[in-house]
């Protein structure tokens, strides 16, 4: 009988059953359930040449720098933006991760958010629930059809956002930093212009430094009292303070958001507004998408294994030339 290969396992991963198949498959140690994970990295991280982690864990650089003989990291997401990239290179890791499979559920709560920030619906039902429904009327609110939708970030999540919004006759445009050769839509060359001609802005671009922030008080300023801010990207592309005093002072109309600059701690002051939709980074979080997620983790590790080359790896020198561009 051969030995099954030694796997660790950053920690328990966003679907249970993938815990589970993982340990069926391989000899795995999960770093985050030892009593003293920090000395297991010292008394063991040069026993493992493959690691599984996601998107949201991340890999920081301490824990790459404990594990001498890494060869490959399996990582549920397509984000890659929590992973060290310096440390993974120095160490001569490769890395796998899930782009392709999540876009249409992403996609589809891009526009629940944007619906819900539109029409209030969230905010309605607590209305209903309040029972404040026997005492007056809810307030009415904005229409989504036919309106404006600026993309920033156009790539295979933005470009499925895009194709929702034909079914709400909207018009689309986007901003990447380059056009994207071929695209039915329109390119506006800067944010703030997107945002200026906007009635709802979904952000759909990679995280990292190289977005970090670009929506700022200008933009938000920008895209202005009527406008809408949907995000299902990464927290740290929207300065969270400056969008927090926007929606205080009605600079803006509203938003749903679905990622945090710190998760799971929303900026406080987000909770006590009624214009924002908040979700708890559930994009990808669907039976169908996160089972696609853990197949394409496996896949990734078992090939990896038996070939040397994974199904999908992460684009790192293409993430750093289109910094400002889509999340894969
Ligand atoms: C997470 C995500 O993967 O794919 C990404 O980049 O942000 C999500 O789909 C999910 O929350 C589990 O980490």
């Amino acid at each position: 009988m051969t030995s099954r290969p030694r796997v660790l396992q950053f920690g328990k991963m966003p679907l249970p059953q993938l815990d589970a198949e993982l340990a069926r498959d391989y000899e795995v140690s999960i770093l985050s359930e030892q009593a003293d994970p920090g000395r297991f990295l010292v008394e063991h991280g040069a026993e493992f040449e493959y690691l599984v982690t996601s998107a949201a864990m991340g890999l920081p650089a301490h824990v790459v720098d404990a594990l001498p003989r890494l060869r490959f990291v399996s990582s549920f997401g397509v984000g890659f933006d929590a992973l060290d990239r310096a440390s993974l290179q120095r160490v001569g890791a490769r890395v796998g991760y899930t782009p392709g499979v999540l876009d249409d559920c992403v996609a589809d709560l891009a526009f629940a958010l944007l619906l819900d920030a539109a029409r209030g619906l969230s905010a309605s039902d607590r209305f209903v629930r309040r029972g404040d429904w026997s005492r007056g009327r809810f307030g009415i609110h904005t229409r989504a059809s036919g309106k404006r939708l600026g993309i920033f970030g156009m790539g295979r999540i933005g470009s499925t956002v895009a194709r929702r919004a034909a079914g709400f006759d909207m018009q689309v445009a986007y901003h990447n930093r380059r056009p994207i050769e071929g695209s039915p839509h329109h390119y506006l060359p800067s944010l703030l212009e997107l945002a200026r001609w906007a009635d709802f802005l979904v952000i759909t671009a990679a995280g990292g430094e190289g977005t970090r922030h670009l929506v700022n008080a200008q933009v938000l300023d920008a895209l202005g009292p009527q406008g809408f801010l949907v995000n299902v990207a990464r927290g740290s592309v929207v300065d969270e303070a400056a969008l927090v005093q926007a929606l205080q002072q009605r600079r803006i109309a509203g938003a749903g958001l679905d990622v945090f600059e710190d998760e799971p701690h929303p900026h406080a002051q987000l909770l006590a507004l009624d214009n924002v939709v908040l979700a708890p980074h559930i994009a990808s979080g669907t039976h169908e998408t996160r089972r696609a997620m853990a197949d394409l983790v496996l896949r990734n590790l078992a090939q990896f294994i038996a070939t040397g080359e994974p199904v999908a790896e992460v684009p790192w020198s293409a993430a750093q030339q289109q910094a400002a561009s889509a999340a894969a």
